[in-house]
């Protein structure tokens, strides 16, 4: 297998050590980071980028850059990876994994709905159903992404969500903790978390003040509305609506638009007729939020367990980012459909990402929209109409909360038709309803970036400016004064859950992993021959009789009803490997491809073959030899190819009288050892005409094996599986012995 060639990572993280002297650890910027360069070209191996930004100073390129010189130029957007396990520490290395790929926005997700918390949490608990994010974990992760930035060269954005009734508090924790992107949208508490809907636009002013202070890039929830509406390529309008209400809503709130970036998503996926309804719609977007930043997401809603049509409808999302510029490229990995978030998925989902885009580089320079023409054109009007209706329609209802009580919202009629299933919430129901009181004539809070009335004018100038100069400044500019809380729970904490796998971390002890160290899991792909019920079955049973544990389907496709169905298992795989009792060969090194090039046109080779003695299988030789499969003629080598079952004697004469370097003989035949004797003759003709201390012999064969070949003579044996590459660095390196240099 061919892999890009770049050094390896400095050795594993060290995650017992991140997770040491976490109480004095202080992130050391602020703010949201966007990829330096974009307004150069960038040069990599043979080729110019148009829309590239500054490389990393490491990283893992994509696999095909293995014949481009290893290169790993980086795209211009930014790139988000959701890391989903619900272990923190785990996490931690996938992040470093994804970052390695090319991701430079790290959002964690929690497992559990952390907008159903209603305050901070402290330690690191395993919980009920997931993981909430905490401040040890956000501290613990945001030291590794400095470790991990350090290594890249590049910034890496650290992001959770601002939701639910802990939401002012939780963008607190943000910004003292130096997370550098938030989800913040009021109306995802109200629509999708049934929080009251006073209490989250109230709640949602002074997040976003706090959002604003820390220089966060907020992202917002319309596309949930798109996830969730039954038909929900109908809710273009609303989602325009839904953006809108967010962006003026943030920016009166003080956040810069800038660093308000829209959640969009392309509606529908195929065999919809994505591209005709997707595009016009992304390009409305652009046109009518001008300023503001495009945050690209992949399509959810109509993602099945098949990784590769989510890849497909990811990619076509990808051309549409391309063509209206999103700023910041979303990853939801193809695992959404079947849940499994495992590490793969994550650094695939970056890859095609970045693959996309290098591909893609430029293209704007070679097709243009037809913005301005029919249907395009018709369909952007259509859309900016639909949703201004919509706006007007909010107005004469009454206003925002009026609406909502009426159920406007996630209606799977295309506005302004409505099928009347839309979310309604009531102005007095809901999570903590009637909970917001007009502040006290005499209410001030000594405390950075916050909302609203604030009885400070008595203590001022100073104070008004700056009210936490009132108790000599806040957590903000005193982080000194966070209580750092490590762990509540003796039992349910990273140190037990570290312990249990603290061998796989210290020894040679070695267990396969998809998402948690030691978790053991694998995935296995089969097919089989029957229906698609049978053949789920069956292949539990399979998996079963593997010695697998928790055996599950987490894909059928079906290829034929009757013929036959693809399964996709997971399993777990609970035994322990140790590496250290394991024989490893040294790995076979071959020269790169421009090396023995190169080589070749400064110092030409040539070659006599043939398969030899009553041999015809010449298959294989031909294939070492042909430029077809990357054989010698692909380097540059000259071959004369003299046919099948040729005498020794003939070959060798042939070499003598065309000055060959070396000879190539395939013996497949093996009765009675005969390819072995065909290879001492060969050495021992080569001796007697007196050729051989300057000729190199090469012999080839399923059945050859390279010790037993050297033991004849020849210098060198090539069995099953040979490639061309292989045989040319050994001619190369031999002859670079016989006549010196290189
Ligand atoms: C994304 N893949 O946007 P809970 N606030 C907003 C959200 O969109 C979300 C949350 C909070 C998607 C992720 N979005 C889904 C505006 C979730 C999460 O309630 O704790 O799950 O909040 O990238």
């Amino acid at each position: 297998m061919m892999q890009a060639d770049r050094p390896d990572g400095a050795g594993k993280l060290d995650i017992e050590a991140i997770l040491e002297g976490l109480e004095q650890y202080r992130p050391r910027r602020r703010g949201w980071a966007w990829r330096t360069g974009a307004d150069k070209t960038h040069h990599a191996g043979p080729f110019e980028y148009h829309e590239a930004t500054d490389p990393m100073k490491t990283g893992t390129p994509l696999p095909a850059a293995a014949y481009f010189g290893s290169i790993d130029p980086q795209p211009r957007p930014v790139i988000t990876t959701e890391i989903a396990s619900g272990r923190f520490e785990d996490d931690i290395r996938r992040m470093r994994m994804a970052a390695w790929h090319g991701a430079d926005h790290l959002m964690v997700i929690r497992t559990a709905g952390q907008s159903h918390i209603d305050g901070l949490l402290e330690g690191t608990p395993q919980g009920v159903g997931g993981v909430p994010i905490t401040r040890k974990q956000i501290r613990a992760q945001r030291k590794a992404l400095d470790m991990i930035e350090d290594e890249l060269g590049r910034p890496l954005n650290y992001h959770s969500y601002i939701s639910g009734v802990a939401g002012p508090e939780i963008a607190v924790l943000f910004a003292e903790e130096g997370v550098n992107g938030a989800h913040q949208d009021p109306q995802y508490n109200v629509l999708y978390r049934n929080v009251n809907m006073v209490r989250s636009f109230v709640d949602a002013a002074e997040a976003k003040k706090i959002i604003a202070w820390a220089g966060i890039a907020q992202i917002d929830g319309a596309h949930n509305a798109n996830a969730t509406a039954r038909e929900a390529w109908k809710v273009m309008p609303e989602l325009i609506v839904q953006h809108a209400i967010n962006c003026m809503y943030s920016v009166k709130a003080g956040v810069p638009k800038e660093n308000i970036c829209l959640s969009t998503v392309p509606p529908t996926a195929p065999p919809a007729p994505a591209m005709r309804l997707d595009l016009p719609y992304a390009v409305a977007l652009r046109e009518l939020f001008h300023g503001y930043r495009m945050r690209a997401q992949q399509n959810t809603k109509y993602m099945t367990s098949s990784a590769r049509e989510a890849t497909v409808t990811h990619t076509l999302n990808l051309l549409i980012s391309e063509l209206t510029s999103a700023d910041i490229q979303s990853t939801i990995t193809p695992d959404e459909g079947r849940n499994v978030p495992w590490h793969m998925y994550n650094v695939e989902g970056t890859d095609t990402a970045k693959q996309a885009f290098l591909g893609m580089d430029g293209l704007k320079e070679l097709v243009q929209l037809r913005r301005h023409e029919s249907p395009m054109k018709d369909s952007i009007r259509e859309l900016k109409e639909r949703a201004v209706l919509f706006l007007e329609e909010i107005l004469e209802t009454g206003g925002y909360f009026k609406a909502v009580e009426e159920g406007f919202f996630v209606d799977s009629g295309l506005y302004p038709a409505r099928n009347g299933d839309g979310i309604a919430r009531q102005i007095h129901g809901g999570v903590s309803a009637d909970t917001v009181y007009e502040r006290d004539l005499d209410y001030m809070a000594p405390v950075t970036a916050h909302f609203g009335y604030n009885n400070l004018e008595q203590y001022g100038p100073e104070a008004a400016a700056d009210p936490c100069s009132l108790i000599d400044g806040c957590t903000f500019e005193k982080p000194e004064k966070i209580v750092y809380i490590d762990e509540l729970d003796p039992d349910d904490n990273v140190h037990t859950r570290l312990a249990e796998t603290a061998e796989l971390r210290s020894s040679t002890l070695l267990k396969p992993e998809m998402e948690w160290q030691g978790d053991g899991v694998v995935l296995l792909t089969l097919f089989l021959p029957t229906d698609r019920r049978t053949a789920e079955v069956a292949a539990v049973e399979i998996g079963n009789r593997m010695g697998l544990e928790e055996v599950e389907v987490i894909h059928t496709e079906v290829m034929q009803p009757a013929e036959g169905v693809r399964v996709e298992l997971k399993g777990r795989f609970n035994q322990v490997i140790d590496t250290s009792t394991l024989e490893i060969p040294p790995e076979e090194k071959v020269l790169s491809h421009e090396e023995i090039y190169d080589e070749i046109h400064r110092r030409p080779m040539k070659l006599v073959a043939a398969t030899v003695g009553e041999d015809e299988h010449s298959v294989g030789l031909r294939e070492v030899i042909d430029i077809k499969h990357g054989g010698l003629e692909a380097f540059g080598i000259q071959v004369e190819y003299l046919g099948t079952s040729v005498p020794l004697e003939k070959l060798v004469d042939a070499a003598i009288e065309t000055n060959a370097d070396g000879i190539l003989a395939s013996t497949i035949i093996s009765h009675y050892d005969v390819h072995y004797k065909h290879m001492r003759r060969l050495h021992e003709l080569c001796l007697e005409k007196g050729l051989r201390d300057r000729i190199i012999l090469i012999a080839g064969g399923t059945q050859v094996s390279p010790e037993l070949a050297r033991e004849q003579g020849v210098d060198r044996g090539f069995g099953r599986g040979t490639t061309g590459l292989q045989v040319a660095t050994f001619l190369v390196e031999r002859r670079r012995e016989i006549l010196g240099g290189a």
